[in-house]
């Protein structure tokens, strides 16, 4: 997941179309967790270790944490970008997420079947969007 804190897509790096100025990486296989840290960017366009993220995994959801005050983010309102890899480096992107005071929370689950053809029109990836605390604002979708 990637955070732009200062919602100012010049600073950061520049995935999904936001300039995120965090992030929390969550690996894991066959519905665990393996491990979890977040990352700060840097003005050389690289990201450096900020620490440990929460993360848990159930079959159907996975949650991660970026505490925002740790990080040093006093905003209100961030925008974000789900972003996720499988195994064999199959990619997707959630939709760009603008806070606007409301939360966002962002559900996905592969649909993928175990071997797929190159070309073909099976649906590979469920999205749950629930907003919470007031209303979200997505501005696009791109997969
Ligand atoms: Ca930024």
């Amino acid at each position: 997941m990637f955070v732009d804190a200062d919602r100012n897509s010049s600073t950061g790096i520049p995935p999904g179309g936001l300039g995120a100025d965090f992030a929390v990486q969550v690996s894991g296989r066959q519905g665990r967790v393996l491990s979890s840290a977040s990352y700060r960017a840097g003005g050389d366009g690289n990201w450096s270790l900020a620490g440990a993220a929460a993360a848990a995994a159930d079959d159907r959801r996975l949650e991660a944490q970026l505490t925002l005050e740790k990080m040093g983010i006093t905003a209100t309102s961030v925008d974000a970008v789900m972003y996720a890899t499988d195994w064999l480096g199959a990619r997707d992107y959630t939709p760009e997420v603008r806070g606007r005071g409301g939360a966002l929370a962002a559900g996905a689950r592969s649909l993928a079947p175990p071997v797929a053809l190159r070309g073909s029109a099976w649906p590979m990836l469920a999205l749950t969007l629930t907003a919470a605390g007031g209303p979200v604002q997505v501005l696009s979708l791109r997969l």
